[in-house]
C-alpha cells in the first residue's frame, strides 16, 4: 500500500529504494533510520543490519531489544567482556535454588516455568521471587516484595554478607576476577533498608542464597527496564562471580530473553552500537574486518541512535526517512503519544507488518506485507544459545513476502545487487556463519563457522544446535574455569551505588506506575487479540490498586480511573487488589489505539533511560490517579466489529463476535438511535427495556429471534453476567435483555484455563460439588491446567479462596 493505494511489489519497492536514495543523497546517510525487532529471524536481521551499516553507511539501526534486553547486553559486556549467557536450561533441573528477579516466569515463560515447578515438586528445589508485586510466579516461593527499583541495594546486601560469612570462592576470584575488594567495600556501604524488606525476610534470603551452592538467578524486565538496569544486572553478576557459581551445572546468572529471537538479534548486531557476531562498531579492527568481508563501500565508525533517541531524531527532523520492521513503536515506546506524533510528522515512513491495522502502520506512507512466523523460514536463538530452525508450515497469504526478501529487494534497487543476491535464507545463514569465523579469529565467542559450508539441504534439516560451533568449541557452558573476554581474560566485578528510579513520587504524581505483561496477550495484541479464547482471560485494560489507596481516593472496585502524568493519560478499569502495595499501581502494556484508544499505558511513561544501556525505565514512572466521572457506563456485544466514539471504550473478540466496555461524559438523547449507529444496524428490530429512574437501558437488536447486538447502559458500571451473555449474539435469545444466565446454561465466568476454555465459575462449582482439594484434582475433573500449565497458580488461588473466602476479591 502506497499512500493508501494498493500497488504491486515492483512499484512499492522502487518507491522505497528511490525515496531512501534521494534522502541519503540530499541529507547524508544519518538522515535515515531502521527500527527493527527481536522477533525477526536471524536472516532477516542480518540483511537489515548489512544494508544499513555496510551499504547505506549509517549506524542508525536499532531494535525494540533496546526496550527489552539492552541492560543485560551492557551488564554482560561490563562483567564478562562479551554478551554471553553462561548457562543452559539443564541448570534449572540441577539447581537447588532458583531465584526469579523481576521475572513473572509463570506468565511470560510458561514452559520454562513448568520446568522449574517440576524440579520444585520432584526435588524440592526452592524458589525465591523478587518482585514489588505479587504475581503468579510467587506460588510456592519465598516472595520478597522489595521497593521498586531497589534491586542493587538487595544484591549489594547479598555481596556484603557473602564476604562477611567467608563465602567468597577465593580460588576462583583470585584467578579469574577483577574488582572484588572495591565491589565489596561499596556493597558494605550500601543501605539495605532501601529495599523496604524486613530484617527477617532479608536474612532468610541471604541464608538461602549463601547456603545453597547450586543457585540459578533468573532475571528479566524488572531488572532490565530501569534507569539503573545495567547496574542491577551487574549487582546480580557480582554475587555469582564472587562465589564462582557460574558455568557449573546447576549454577549461574540467567537472563531470560523475551522475544523469540531477542538473542539472535544480539548476535547479529541489531543494536546501533554493534556489528554482526558480537563485533563492536567502534573497534577499528572489528570495523575494518566486517567492512572487508562485506566489501562494503562505507562503514560508520560510531554507534548510531538508540531507540528513544532515534524517535527524538524523527521528532526534531534529523531523521527524514524511517523504516519500521516488525514492531509497533507508536504503542510500546515511552512517551508514546509523542512518538506517535513524531512518526505521523516524519516525511517518509515505511512499515513492514503482517497487518495494516496497527497504531504505527496507520501512520505509514508505505505498508509492506510481511510473511508471518509460520509462513517464513530461517533461524532463531533462544536464551540458552540454542539456534533452531523455524520452518514455514503455511503458504504466505496474498502478496506477503519474507522480511529478508523485502530488505534485499530494496538493497538491490538501491544499486547493491551483488551484495544482496541471496536466493534463500540458507545462503544468508552461510554468509553469516562465515563472518562469525572472522569474529572467532578476532577473539570473539560467537563463532559458528563450523556451519559456514552448510548447504541448503543440511540447513533445511538442521537440528537445534548450541553455539559456539567452531573448530575449537562446540556448545556447552561458559566461564566455569574463567576464560572471560576482557583483555587479560578476567571478569570484572563492579562497585555499585544504589540509585532509585529517576522519578520520585510527588504531590502532583504520587503513584509509582509499574507495567508489564498478561498471561494471554502478546505485546500490542496484533495476533493474540484475534483469538476469542485468549481474549476471554482478561478482556479489558485495568489498573491494579491497593485497597487502602482505593478507599483513600473514595473509589470503588470496577470504577474507571484516569491516570495522568506530564506526558499523557490513560483511562482504566479499577482492580482492587493487595497484589500491589499502597502507592504502587500496575497496568498491563497491551492495549492500543485499535481496541482501547484511551488505555495506551506508554502514553504515561516518562522517556527516561539507563545511562549505560539506553533502555527505558518502563516500570517506574510516577502518575496521578483520580476517578473518571462518566455520566454513563455501558456493555455492548455484537456479531460484527464496531468502532465506538465514546470517551472510553475497550473491545475484545468473543466466540460470537465482539464485546465492548463503554463509558461517556455526555449522555446521548436517544439510546435507540445511539445503539443503531454504534452497531451500524439502522433497520434491525429493536427491543428496549428501560428504568429511567436509575438511568438503565437494555437494548437488543434482532433479526427475528436472532440476537444481532445488544447494549446495556446505566449511570453506574453495569453488573451483568458478561461471560454468559457473550455467547448469545448470532443465536435465538429473545430473553437476552434480562442480562442473566438461565438455569440450563450456567455462567462459566471469566476464562481461567485458556487451553480448555474453562471459566472461573465452572472451577468453583466443581470444587464445591466434587469436594476437590488440589490443583491436580481440578485437572482430573475438568482438564483445566493440564496442558500448558500457565493457569495452575490461578487455579491454586481459586482453590484457596473457596476454602477460605478471600478478603478482597479482585475480579
Ligand atoms: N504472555 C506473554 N508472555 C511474554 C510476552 C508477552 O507479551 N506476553 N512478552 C515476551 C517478552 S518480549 C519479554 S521481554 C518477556 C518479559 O517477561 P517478564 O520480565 O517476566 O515480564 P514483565 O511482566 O514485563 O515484568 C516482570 C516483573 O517485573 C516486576 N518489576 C517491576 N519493577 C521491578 C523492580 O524494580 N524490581 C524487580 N525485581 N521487579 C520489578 C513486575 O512487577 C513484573 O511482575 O516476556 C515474554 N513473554
Ligand atoms: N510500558 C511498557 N512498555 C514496554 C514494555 C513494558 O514492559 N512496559 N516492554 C517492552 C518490551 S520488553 C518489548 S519486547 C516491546 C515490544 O513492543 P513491539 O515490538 O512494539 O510489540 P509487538 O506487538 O510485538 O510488535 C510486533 C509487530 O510486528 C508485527 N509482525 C508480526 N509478525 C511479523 C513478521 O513476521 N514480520 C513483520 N515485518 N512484522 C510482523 C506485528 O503485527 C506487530 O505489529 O515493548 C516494550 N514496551
Ligand atoms: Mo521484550
Amino acid at each position: 500500500m502506497v499512500n493508501g493505494e494498493s500497488v504491486g511489489w515492483d512499484t512499492a519497492l522502487d518507491g522505497v529504494a528511490n525515496r531512501f536514495g534521494d534522502v541519503i543523497a540530499e541529507h547524508g546517510p544519518d538522515s535515515v533510520a531502521f527500527y527493527v525487532a527481536g522477533q525477526l529471524l536471524t536472516e532477516d536481521y542480518y540483511v537489515a543490519n548489512k544494508l544499513m551499516k555496510g551499504f547505506i553507511g549509517s549506524a542508525n539501526i536499532d531494535t525494540n531489544s533496546r526496550l527489552c534486553m539492552s541492560s543485560t547486553v551492557a551488564g554482560h559486556k561490563r562483567a564478562f567482556g562479551t554478551d554471553t549467557v553462561p548457562g543452559i536450561y539443564d541448570d534449572l533441573d540441577e539447581a537447588e535454588l532458583v531465584v526469579l528477579v523481576g521475572s513473572n516466569l509463570a506468565w511470560c515463560h510458561p514452559v520454562l516455568y513448568q520446568r522449574v515447578i517440576a524440579a520444585h515438586e520432584l526435588r524440592g528445589t526452592r524458589i525465591v521471587t523478587i518482585d514489588p508485586r505479587r504475581t503468579a510466579s510467587c506460588a510456592g516461593a519465598l516472595h520478597l516484595q522489595l521497593k521498586a527499583g531497589s534491586d542493587v541495594a538487595l544484591f549489594n546486601a547479598l555481596l556484603a554478607e557473602i564476604d562477611r560469612r567467608g563465602a567468597i570462592d577465593t580460588n576462583y576470584a583470585d584467578a579469574h576476577v577483577e574488582g572484588l575488594s572495591e565491589s565489596i567495600a561499596t556493597a558494605k556501604d550500601s543501605d539495605s533498608s532501601l529495599t523496604g524488606l524486613s530484617t527477617e525476610q532479608l536474612q532468610e534470603f541471604l541464608d538461602l542464597w549463601i547456603g545453597t551452592e547450586k543457585v540459578v538467578t533468573i532475571f528479566s524486565q524488572g531488572v532490565n527496564q530501569s534507569s539503573s538496569g545495567t547496574d542491577k544486572v551487574n549487582a546480580i553478576l557480582n554475587c555469582h562471580l564472587a562465589t564462582g557459581r557460574i558455568g557449573k551445572p546447576g549454577t549461574g546468572p540467567f537472563s531470560v530473553t523475551g522475544q523469540v529471537n531477542a538473542m539472535g538479534g544480539r548476535e547479529v548486531g541489531g543494536l546501533s552500537n554493534m556489528l554482526a557476531c558480537h563485533l563492536d562498531i567502534e573497534n577499528p579492527e572489528h570495523n575494518a574486518a566486517v567492512k572487508n568481508f562485506w566489501k562494503a563501500p562505507v562503514m560508520p565508525e560510531q554507534a548510531g541512535l538508540r531507540a528513544v533517541d532515534m524517535f527524538k531524531g524523527v521528532e526534531d527532523g534529523r531523521i527524514k526517512a524511517l523504516w519500521i520492521i516488525h514492531s509497533n513503536p507508536a504503542v510500546t515506546l515511552p512517551d508514546a503519544d509523542r512518538v506517535r506524533d513524531a512518526i505521523a510528522a516524519c516525511p517518509f515512513v515505511v512499515v513492514s507488518d503482517i497487518t495494516g491495522n496497527t497504531d504505527t502502520a496507520r501512520l505509514a506512507d508505505v505498508i509492506l506485507p510481511a510473511a508471518a512466523w509460520a509462513e517464513k523460514s530461517g533461524t532463531v536463538t533462544n536464551s540458552e544459545r540454542l539456534i533452531s530452525r523455524q520452518r514455514a508450515v503455511l503458504p504466505a497469504p496474498g502478496l506477503a513476502k519474507p522480511d529478508w526478501w523485502i530488505l534485499a529487494e530494496v538493497a538491490r534497487r538501491m544499486g547493491w545487487s551483488d551484495s544482496f543476491a541471496w536466493e534463500s535464507p540458507a545462503e544468508i545463514f552461510a554468509e553469516y556463519a562465515a563472518l562469525s569465523g572472522i569474529a572467532g579469529k578476532l577473539g570473539k565467542d560467537f563463532d559458528i563457522s563450523a556451519l559456514a559450508e552448510i548447504g541448503t539441504q543440511a540447513y533445511e534439516k538442521l537440528d537445534p544446535i548450541r553455539w559456539p560451533q567452531s573448530a575449537s568449541k562446540q556448545g556447552g557452558r561458559f566461564f566455569a574455569n574463567g576464560g572471560f573476554f576482557h583483555p587479560g581474560g578476567k571478569a570484572k566485578m563492579l562497585a555499585l551505588t544504589p540509585r532509585g528510579p529517576a522519578e520520585t513520587p510527588s504531590e502532583a504524581q504520587p503513584f509509582r506506575l509499574n507495567t508489564g505483561r498478561l498471561r494471554d496477550q502478546w505485546h500490542t495484541m496484533t495476533r493474540t487479540s484475534l483469538s476469542s479464547r485468549l481474549s476471554a482471560h482478561l478482556p479489558e485494560p485495568f489498573v491494579d490498586m491497593n485497597p487502602q489507596d482505593v478507599k483513600r481516593l473514595g473509589l470503588d472496585h470496577g470504577d474507571l480511573v484516569r491516570l495522568s502524568s506530564t506526558h499523557g493519560s490513560a483511562i482504566l478499569r479499577l482492580h482492587q487488589t493487595d497484589d500491589v502495595v499502597p502507592g504502587d499501581l500496575f497496568v498491563p502494556m497491551h492495549w492500543t489505539g485499535m481496541n482501547a484508544p484511551t488505555a495506551r499505558v506508554d502514553a504515561l511513561v516518562a522517556p527516561v533511560t539507563d545511562p549505560v544501556s539506553g533502555q527505558p525505565e518502563s516500570k517506574a514512572s510516577t502518575v496521578a490517579a483520580k476517578k473518571f466521572a462518566a455520566a454513563w457506563y455501558g456493555f455492548a456485544m455484537s456479531t460484527t466489529q464496531f468502532i465506538p466514539e465514546s470517551d472510553y471504550w475497550a473491545q475484545a473478540r468473543t466466540n460470537t463476535g465482539y464485546r465492548c466496555e463503554l463509558a461517556g461524559l455526555g449522555t446521548p438523547d436517544n439510546w435507540e438511535d445511539y445503539a443503531r449507529l454504534l452497531f451500524g444496524l439502522p433497520d434491525a428490530a429493536i427491543q428496549h427495556m428501560s428504568d429511567n429512574k436509575r438511568g438503565r437501558h437494555s437494548i437488543g437488536l434482532f433479526d427475528g429471534e436472532i440476537l444481532l447486538a445488544a447494549l446495556y447502559v446505566g449511570a453506574e458500571p453495569v453488573v451483568l453476567m458478561r461471560d454468559f451473555l457473550v455467547g448469545l449474539p448470532g443465536h435465538e435469545a429473545p430473553w437476552a435483555l434480562a442480562g442473566q444466565a438461565r438455569g440450563d446454561t450456567p455462567d462459566p465466568g471469566p476464562v481461567v484455563c485458556s487451553c480448555y476454555a474453562i471459566g472461573r465459575n465452572t472451577v468453583k462449582r466443581a470444587i464445591a460439588n466434587e469436594a476437590l482439594i488440589s490443583v491436580d484434582q481440578i485437572g482430573r475433573s475438568l482438564s483445566a491446567g493440564t496442558n500448558c500449565g500457565s493457569c495452575k497458580s490461578e487455579l491454586a488461588s481459586i482453590l484457596k479462596d473457596c476454602h477460605e473466602p478471600a478478603v478482597a476479591e479482585s475480579t
